[in-house]
């Protein structure tokens, strides 16, 4: 899909799509140093756009900053507040935004520090795994990649450069005809998705690799399993071997992009019944309500555009 917009914000004001343009020579072209977020907005019960857990991203993309030693050079609110400027200058009622901050064009080399350039698109996004994926399920490979390890790249950072690696995950399953990518830590335990975190359900128990894993903090991962809290499902989180996963009786991704998205085999073998199980669709169906401002419990997450 080729991505069309009115208008990007970047460093500072709201330009003509066309115009949001960087130099060859930009850093992070050459050494992947820049950081982003993925924000989504839906339209509220008035048929406006509300931005979900606007503040939690943002935040965490001055961690991600913070992390890899650069300064972002405008306040925090600043960049809510363009967010939601972007959302209304291009009339969307719901899409997916993309802040990205990076060391532009100046010197050359590796450690060079240049001056930190930020942008913020948006457009309207459909379901990243899928229509079908989301109402069915996903078919997914493990991977032949590893995720990275802890001290081999920030995990806890959204980092450019770090997704070469869920690039080559994700088109390997695409290319071996799977819809995603399941990658395993480094000693072997089952880690993320290529774009996602990842929960199996046994038993009635919820269950996710722990924080100290190589996954990203996902705030989908966090918003379920406060959810998952509030309908009183037990949770565990913990690590999981891949065949653990392959005796599941459900399993589902989740991400700003994929949602909540059943997964209904892996590795050529069906989980559960082959198809989204009563948990999954509990918790799916509450995600929806959340986002969409249709549970009063968690209006809080949301920021009126
Ligand atoms: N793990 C990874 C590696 C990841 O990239 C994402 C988000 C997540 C977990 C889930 O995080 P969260 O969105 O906070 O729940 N992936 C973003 C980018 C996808 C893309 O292709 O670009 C996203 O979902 O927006």
């Amino acid at each position: 899909m080729t991505i069309k917009a009115d208008t990007i914000w970047l460093d500072g004001k709201l330009v003509p799509f066309a115009d949001a343009k960087v130099h060859v020579l930009t850093h992070a072209l050459h050494y992947g140093m820049g950081v982003f977020e993925g924000i989504r907005a839906y339209a509220g019960p008035d048929g406006r756009a509300q931005i979900f857990r606007l503040r939690e991203h943002i935040q965490r993309l001055y961690d991600s900053a913070h992390i890899v030693l650069m300064e972002i050079p405008f306040p925090l609110e600043q960049l809510e507040q363009a967010c939601v400027e972007v959302l209304r200058s291009n009339k969307l009622d719901a899409g997916y935004l993309r802040p990205l901050a990076f060391f532009g064009a100046g010197a050359m080399g590796v450690g060079a520090v240049n001056p930190v350039q930020v942008a913020i698109a948006a457009w309207p996004w459909a379901s990243y795994l899928g229509d079908e994926g989301l109402k069915k399920g996903i078919r997914a490979k493990v991977s032949s990649y590893t995720r990275m390890h802890v001290n081999v790249q920030m995990v806890r950072a959204k980092v450019s450069g770090q997704y070469v690696n869920s690039f080559l995950a994700n088109r390997e399953a695409a290319l071996s005809g799977y819809e995603e990518a399941i990658l395993l830590d480094t000693e072997g335990y089952v880690a993320e998705g290529s774009g996602e975190n990842i929960f199996l359900v046994k038993d009635g128990v919820l269950q996710t690799p722990p924080l100290s894993s190589p996954v990203l903090a996902g705030i989908t991962r966090d918003s379920v399993l406060r959810i998952a809290r509030d309908l009183q499902i037990p949770i565990r989180e913990e690590k999981f071997t891949r065949d653990t996963m392959y005796l599941a009786d459900e399993l589902f991704m989740t991400g700003t992009a994929a949602e909540v998205t059943p997964v209904r085999e892996v590795d050529n073998r069906r989980i559960g019944k082959g198809e989204p199980g009563p948990v999954t669709k509990r918790i799916q169906d509450t995600y929806f309500k959340a986002v969409r401002g249709e549970e009063p419990r968690y209006r809080s997450w949301l920021t009126p555009v």
